[in-house]
């Protein structure tokens, strides 16, 4: 840890983070390479690319909605504990008990009833029921994800939550007189609203946060940038988009949103208001702002890099000049599978990381096939070493590589072909 203060332990029968003590069961899947991610809090750390863009979208949170006070209407909480419950992260959103994301090869899990949390969402709930109806969370989040140039394990999110009363949604006395939030008869769920919304209100609610989202994006990228909404589906929102920016010819997700359903604010005492939110991906912006070209780039410690941002005004027209490219090194494994097992790719994925850490730009999947004598099935994937500010030697990659293929027979219980 750069900052020499470790604020984990992983021993054989618990994982303590942050002072508290998770007792290790059959869920337990983080390890130590991802619990020394958490001490890193790259949005806190005032040089991080991370640190100017989080700066640069609060500002635009604070101007865009001036509060009649003297301090901001949004409070902001960006040092939540990383570890939430299965309650915080997945039960309070309605999200499914057989929904994918809850699955183990997609997330790290301390045991069965605490993880990593998988998306600030996690916290909506908790800052909801403690009274705010404007705030944004800022933080690390975890997945076991794909590897490659725009996919990390831990990455950032900005979650924004507003809720707004009658007044708030209809600014116009007149027609807050004439107009209603919610319906008072039964009326059926659309792909456009939830039973209990008004049309108005859902109408009014949705320009404000597609507004909000496009000002914010013009005002990190110029008003030249290239949008578009794409319909999409959350459990926690009814309506919901996703927003995409064009970055090098290609569209780029940015971030989710919608109108947040109502049993939500319901079970978190805000019942009588209706509520947007968004949470957007802190690196992709990054990339696009600073044109980054790989998502490691954020955690690394080599001056060349952190040199380029260590400026005092988050908005310093900063272009990220390459280190130089240095040369990749390609090495293949091919693997039978244990027999009769729940070999998963993720897991896979996780111990390359584990092992090989920052070195690894990308894993892909490269083939499989089945051996009907042996009646097993081999897998092989071809793994890319990079070093980002030194050239990587062929030795230097074939000895993590070995180091990989030994862990994956002693932890995987593969057969190296
Ligand atoms: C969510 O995490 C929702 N909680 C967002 C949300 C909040 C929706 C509030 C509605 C209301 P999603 O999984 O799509 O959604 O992630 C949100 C953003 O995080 C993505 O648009 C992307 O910018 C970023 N992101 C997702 N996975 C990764 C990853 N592996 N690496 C880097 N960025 C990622
Ligand atoms: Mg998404």
């Amino acid at each position: 840890n750069v900052n020499g203060d470790v604020n984990y332990a992983d021993t054989p029968s618990a994982t303590i983070l942050d002072g508290k003590s998770y007792p290790k069961d059959e869920w337990s899947n983080v390890n130590q390479k991802i619990l020394s991610y958490t001490s890193r809090k790259l949005h806190l750390q005032k040089y991080n690319p991370l640190c100017h863009i989080k700066r640069r979208i609060v500002d635009f949170m604070y101007k865009e909605f001036p509060s009649r006070t003297r301090s901001p209407l949004f409070s902001v909480f960006e040092d939540l504990s990383p570890t939430v419950s299965i309650e915080q992260n997945f039960d309070s959103l309605l999200i499914p008990k057989d929904h994918p994301s809850r699955k183990k090869s997609d997330c790290y899990y301390l045991n069965k009833n605490h993880l990593l949390r998988a998306h600030t969402s996690a916290h909506q709930v908790e800052l909801m029921r403690s009274g705010l109806n404007n705030f944004l969370v800022v933080g690390d989040v975890y997945r076991r994800d794909e590897i490659d140039k725009s996919h990390f394990p831990t990455f950032h999110q900005l979650e924004a939550v507003r809720l707004c009363g009658l007044h708030d949604v209809f600014r116009d006395e007149n027609i807050a007189r004439e107009l209603k939030i919610f319906e008072t008869g039964k009326v059926a769920r659309s792909p456009e609203k939830q039973e209990s919304h008004t049309v108005d209100a859902v109408m009014m609610m949705t320009n404000a946060l597609q507004t909000t989202l496009i000002k914010l994006v013009h005002h990190l990228f110029g008003k030249d940038v290239e949008t578009r909404w794409v319909e999409t589906f959350f459990p926690f929102t009814h309506p919901s988009w996703e927003l995409e920016v064009k970055y090098n010819g290609e569209w780029l997700e940015v971030l989710g949103c919608g109108i947040m359903e109502q049993s939500i604010l319901q079970n978190a005492g805000a019942g009588d208001k209706i509520g947007w939110a968004f949470g957007l991906g802190l690196e992709r912006l990054a990339m696009k702002l600073y044109q980054i070209p790989d998502i490691r780039l954020f955690w690394s410690v080599d001056t060349g890099v952190v040199h380029q941002f260590k400026v005092d005004d988050p908005y310093a027209p900063i272009i990220y000049k390459p280190v130089s490219q240095y040369p990749p090194c390609k090495n293949d494994i091919s693997f039978w599978l244990p027999e009769n097992s729940t070999f998963s790719s993720a897991d896979f994925y996780d111990l390359v990381r584990s092992i090989g850490g920052e070195l690894v730009e990308q894993v892909s999947f490269v083939d499989e096939f089945y051996h009907k004598k042996k009646q097993r099935w081999s897998h092989c994937y071809r793994i890319v070493y990079r070093d980002m500010s030194k050239t990587l030697t062929q030795e230097e990659a074939n000895i993590i590589h070995s180091a990989i293929e030994q862990a994956a027979v002693k932890n995987l219980r593969v057969d190296i072909r």
